[in-house]
């Protein structure tokens, strides 16, 4: 072995049998900043001069090869040199260069990856253009040079997607040549050995294989419908399918359309959810808190919320205990259960072996002591806070005094379940959407007495359910159902002042909703908010305004699709606009002689966001969110706010006061 030279603070090289290993160490994931590319540029013109050296390895330090450029440089001033401008040149190189992909090689760190002669990687590596997700396409050869290497269909398919690849799966489709599940370094330099004096296979050279053009049609199509406008995937697909023309070209057009994109506002709305993702997890003041040991889960109440939960808990590999109230129930909870694992292997997200081995690990009952050896229980019973307290006030007599207990209520004061147990510290509340399997959003709830190591027990066991954790403190409905009432709210007061349901939904699918407020309210079925309504009407602050609309429609059997009608009708099951709805919308805004008016989408839009946005800083004022990007997090993942936007609280600041 070699002496080691620092190209850079994160990039070394050291000389193996005449092979210069370039190491790129830039925690927290080697994105490839200034510093890293400017080593990298060094190393290759080191290794270009010197006639002792005969090629060249690209490595990673620890778990990545290159997370991808580094997102926190996008914004700034660009910082010479640039990551074509390195590309271009490793490329170029008269010597050979492999990658050795160690672990994830994403983004720019792909395309350095793509540019290398040759491409080894371990078994643990992933690989990816995740730029889309970013509101960007790739910027350094990407969209050029993965068809190249594994034809258009594929590349449009990863690249508009923005989905990563295991190591095998990237084997099979051509990204890489080979994955080594020995040393890697090793082969790496061996194979550089190898090809070194024989003609080098540069990417941008290869041919593009002639693709079907009614595949690619129909894979276009279908990735600009799940679009829905967003401009990255169909620029994609543009640089994409038009990748025949001269290498030259293509580059420089995506260049350009990337940082057109890059500098626009959809992209600054989708780097604000990464990080806000990334420091969702992290509750100030509790750094360096360790979280309670996991391994057994136990689940109470197997309906459709607690089946979810359970599919989600052996999917993470817990072992899970579920509790109904009798034993048929109990059975019909694990009826529920497989049949949600049997889905998941008909659509082969996991295989016979998978499915058998969480089959193996879920067990149920109807007996509370059959819970004594869970480590957490999370509790999704009927709604009601004496069923709760009851079942919590049980669950203390059966579990160790030191396994947590969670509650998923949605409206209910977690403090109260608490408070019936002996160990107050020792309850959180966890609240799953529905289905709970697959939403990925969980409020984790801390309640007054919550201990410390309670809550991150919460925030470990979500991380490795693979959902994403936002903080609550407690509050009826929490962060999410609190705005949502501000929200809709907001939409019953513009129903009132002269804006039609068809109206505020055509507004709400044009920003990028997936689907209109009061489509939803159908799709959903009216009478549960209803049976609320009524229930708290006695205790309803009369000074307050209230829209009696929704009232009126239940009272007249319009209860949403399942019954045919609601704020829509449903003729043939298509939703259509109903003179009905309207002359009622008429009538109650007659009883109240207001004077309706016309509202445009944008006006529509604005008054929602600032309703949204007034009740987040209510929430963050009161302490209940801990900070604007939770609150957006929680919107996005939870309430379908479109993320190209950023959520209302990023929204909001972003428009002209
Ligand atoms: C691109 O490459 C454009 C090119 O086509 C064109 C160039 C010309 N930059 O996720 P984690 C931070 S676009 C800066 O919890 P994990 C993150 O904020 C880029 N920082 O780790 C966090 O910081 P902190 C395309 C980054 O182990 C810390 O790293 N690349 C970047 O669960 C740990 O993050 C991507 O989109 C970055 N690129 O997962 C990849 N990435 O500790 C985005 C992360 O202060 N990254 N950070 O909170 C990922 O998908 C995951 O981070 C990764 C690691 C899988 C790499």
């Amino acid at each position: 072995m070699g002496e080691q030279t620092d190209f850079s603070t994160g990039v070394s090289g050291e000389v193996r049998q005449s092979v210069l290993v370039v190491t790129i160490d830039n925690p927290p994931v080697n994105a490839a900043s200034a510093d890293v590319r400017g080593g990298l540029a060094k190393a290759l013109a080191h290794a270009e001069e010197a006639i002792d050296i005969r090629g060249v390895v690209l490595t990673g330090a620890a778990k990545t090869f290159i997370g991808g450029a580094d997102i926190r440089e996008f914004g700034q001033a660009p910082v010479e040199p640039t990551l074509p401008t390195v590309i271009e040149a490793l490329e170029a190189l008269s010597k050979p260069v492999v990658a050795a992909i160690n672990g994830s090689a994403l983004g720019g760190g792909l395309e350095v990856a793509l540019a290398c002669h040759h491409r080894i990687a371990s078994p643990l590596a992933q690989m990816g253009l995740p730029e889309v997700k970013l509101g960007i396409v790739p910027g350094a050869g990407g969209t050029q040079r993965l068809p190249r290497l594994i034809g258009i269909p594929a590349a449009l398919d990863l690249i508009a997607s923005g989905r990563s690849v295991k190591a095998h799966e990237a084997l099979s489709l051509g990204i890489v040549d080979d994955v080594v599940d020995t040393d890697l370094t090793k082969a790496a330099v061996a194979v550089t050995l190898e090809l070194a004096g024989s003609p080098l296979r540069r990417t941008s050279q290869l041919p593009v294989s002639p693709a079907d053009p009614a595949d690619v049609e129909k894979l276009s199509a279908k990735i600009l419908a799940k679009a829905r406008g967003q401009r990255p995937p169909a620029e994609a697909i543009r640089l994409v399918t038009s990748v025949a023309r001269p290498f030259a070209e293509g580059l420089a057009d995506e260049r350009a359309t990337f940082l057109a994109l890059r500098d626009g506002q959809e992209a600054a709305a989708l780097r604000h959810v990464f990080f806000a993702e990334r420091e969702a997890a992290k509750v100030p003041g509790f750094e360096g808190v360790e979280p309670r040991p996991v391994k057994v889960i136990g689940i109470c109440g197997l309906g459709l919320m607690g089946s979810g939960i359970a599919v989600a808990a052996l999917g993470a590999g817990y072992t899970v205990i579920g509790l109904d109230q009798t034993e048929e129930a109990a059975e019909t909870g694990r009826q529920r259960i497989i049949g949600l694992l049997e889905r998941a292997k008909a659509s082969g997200r996991i295989d016979e072996a998978g499915f058998a081995e969480q089959v193996a690990r879920l067990s149920i009952t109807a007996a509370d002591q059959d819970l004594a050896p869970c480590d957490l229980v999370i509790e999704a019973v009927f709604d009601d806070l004496a069923v709760k307290t009851d079942l919590f006030r049980r669950l203390d007599r059966v579990v160790r005094p030191d396994a947590v207990l969670a509650t998923n209520t949605s409206y209910l004061n977690p403090d109260e379940i608490a408070a019936a147990t002996a160990h107050p510290g020792r309850v959180l509340g966890l609240h799953f959407f529905s289905p709970a399997h697959v939403m990925r959003l969980l409020e984790v709830v801390r309640c007054g007495r919550t201990a410390p190591n309670v809550l991150a027990t919460g925030l470990a066991v979500a991380k490795k359910l693979r959902k994403l954790p936002v903080v609550t403190g407690v509050t009826e409905g929490f962060i999410g159902n609190r705005i949502f009432s501000a929200y809709r709210r907001e939409a019953e007061f513009l129903l009132e002042d002269g804006a039609l349901p068809h109206e505020i939904d055509a507004a709400l699918e044009g920003y990028g909703f997936p689907m209109g407020l009061f489509a939803v309210y159908d799709m959903a079925g009216l009478e549960i908010a209803w049976a609320r309504r009524k229930r708290f009407a006695a205790s309803r602050d009369r000074k307050e305004r209230y829209v009696e609309i929704a009232d009126r429609l239940c009272e007249a059997g319009r209860l949403g699709q399942k019954a045919g009608r609601g704020w829509y009708a449903y003729p043939d099951g298509k939703r259509t606009i109903d003179p009905e709805v309207t002359a009622i919308i008429e009538a109650c805004r007659a009883a109240k002689s207001i004077t309706s008016r016309q509202f445009s989408s944008e006006e529509i839009i604005s008054r929602l966001l600032s309703a949204m946005a007034s009740e987040g800083e209510v929430l963050l004022a009161e302490g209940i969110a801990a900070r604007t990007g939770d609150i957006d997090l929680v919107m996005i993942n939870g309430y379908g706010f479109p993320a190209h936007k950023g959520g209302p609280m990023f929204a909001k600041a972003q428009t002209p006061r």
